[in-house]
């Protein structure tokens, strides 16, 4: 049966889910990954009303843990990753220190980028990882680090990762159009969950086949059941093998699902772009769930040793509240620094009134002119 998001939410729960190659380490090492994540997301969804102290936009990946925790067992330290808007999951598969993506979502001086650039652009260089907001933008920043590890000689690889909407985009295929031509080093990750915002990807493209599409442009693509972690792990750490023999780029499409709204902890069902069969058929098929199934069948997992992950898990996260809120605010004056560009005193003007408190769009563009 082709793999595709209609024939998926017809097919009863997954259960091809293999153990065969994996050590128990690793399976085990998959399974507090993908833990790690939902709780962590979770955490963070719940905290985040009536509180109001998370005051940025967040796209959370709760469903779509089984990609980011085989990344995490393959990317190397200086390999370099980027990711799109939902950035959790690809932050934590590039092991960039959760303390300070709590700090940067609670907006604190000891966040990742200060408390200012917030969930969707964050970045951590110390551990090669960068996000970003505009679709599809960072694919070509991507593009442009795995040139230089060719055009260097590194072994090092660059893994873009984001979702089926970035597709819809014609940079995206100025990428793949490049990577197949220059024969990059560059692994496109694809979770494909379905929707761009409320959008169904059928609405958006004739069809839902872009690894076929992909090929002509000379890259290796594979598509798979994005919520088996341990195909997931199989399939990335074969392509990524690829990479570092020289053999790029490579793609793979995960198919998944995000359970909580587009953004945001609110409910989006008001908007009636997806039905209860479809969430059923994902919760169902748990990425989590279809592990520990494997785990406690082959005795790897028990009650105890569960309940041992659940609670360092949760220690660690109430450290990381704890360190984002006791870290101070970043200070207004700051602000002007933050200009990376000295040529561009407009932009230091711009800042200047941002510091003051007093930006406003069009007031500014009266005062200062177009800009
Ligand atoms: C260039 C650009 N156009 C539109 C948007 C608005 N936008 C933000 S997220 C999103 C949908 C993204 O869907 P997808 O790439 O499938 O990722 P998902 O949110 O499903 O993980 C859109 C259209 C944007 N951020 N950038
Ligand atoms: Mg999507």
């Amino acid at each position: 049966m082709e793999l595709s998001h209609r024939t998926l939410s017809r097919s009863g729960h997954y259960r091809d889910l293999s153990l065969s190659d994996l050590s128990p380490a690793l399976s085990l090492g998959l399974f507090r990954q993908m833990l790690r994540l939902r709780r962590t997301e979770e955490a963070l969804l719940a905290e985040y009303h009536p509180a109001e102290e998370m005051r940025c936009p967040i796209h959370f990946c709760i469903g779509q843990e089984a990609v980011p925790a085989a990344l995490s067992t393959l990317v190397r330290t200086d390999d370099f990753l980027f990711s799109h808007h939902r950035s959790h999951g690809y932050y934590f598969a590039k092991g960039a220190p959760l303390r300070e993506l709590f700090a940067e979502i609670y907006g604190r001086e000891t966040g990742a980028n200060g408390g200012r650039a917030g969930s969707q652009d964050i970045s951590h260089s110390d551990s090669h990882f960068y996000s970003g907001a505009i679709l599809s933008g960072a694919v070509s920043i991507a593009v442009g680090a795995a040139f230089g590890f060719k055009f260097k000689k590194s072994p090092q690889v660059a893994i873009s990762g984001f979702g089926e909407g970035a597709t819809d985009e014609g940079a995206f295929w100025e990428a793949m159009n490049y990577s197949g031509k220059q024969k990059l080093p560059i692994l496109f990750v694809i979770e494909n969950n379905r929707y761009a915002t409320f959008s169904d990807q059928l609405k958006r493209q004739a069809d839902d086949n872009i690894t076929e599409r992909v090929r002509p442009f000379g890259v290796r693509a594979t598509k798979i059941f994005g919520n088996d972690c341990a195909l997931a792990h199989r399939t990335l750490r074969s392509a990524i093998e690829r990479l570092r023999s020289g053999d790029g780029p490579e793609l793979v499409e995960a198919y998944t699902y995000r359970w909580n709204s587009h953004v945001g902890p609110e409910d989006d069902g008001a908007n009636n772009y997806r039905g209860p069969e479809e969430m059923a058929f994902w919760k169902d098929n748990c990425p989590i769930v279809l592990l520990e199934e494997r785990l406690r069948e082959a005795g790897l997992l028990s009650d105890a040793e569960k309940a041992r992950m659940e609670s360092e898990i949760a220690a660690e996260i109430a450290a990381n509240f704890k360190f984002a809120k006791e870290s101070p605010f970043p200070k207004a004056a700051d602000w002007r620094a933050m200009n990376y560009e000295d040529r561009s005193p407009m932009a230091d003007r711009l800042l200047g009134t941002a510091a003051r408190g007093a930006f406003d769009h069009d007031q500014a563009e009266a005062k200062l002119g177009p800009y």
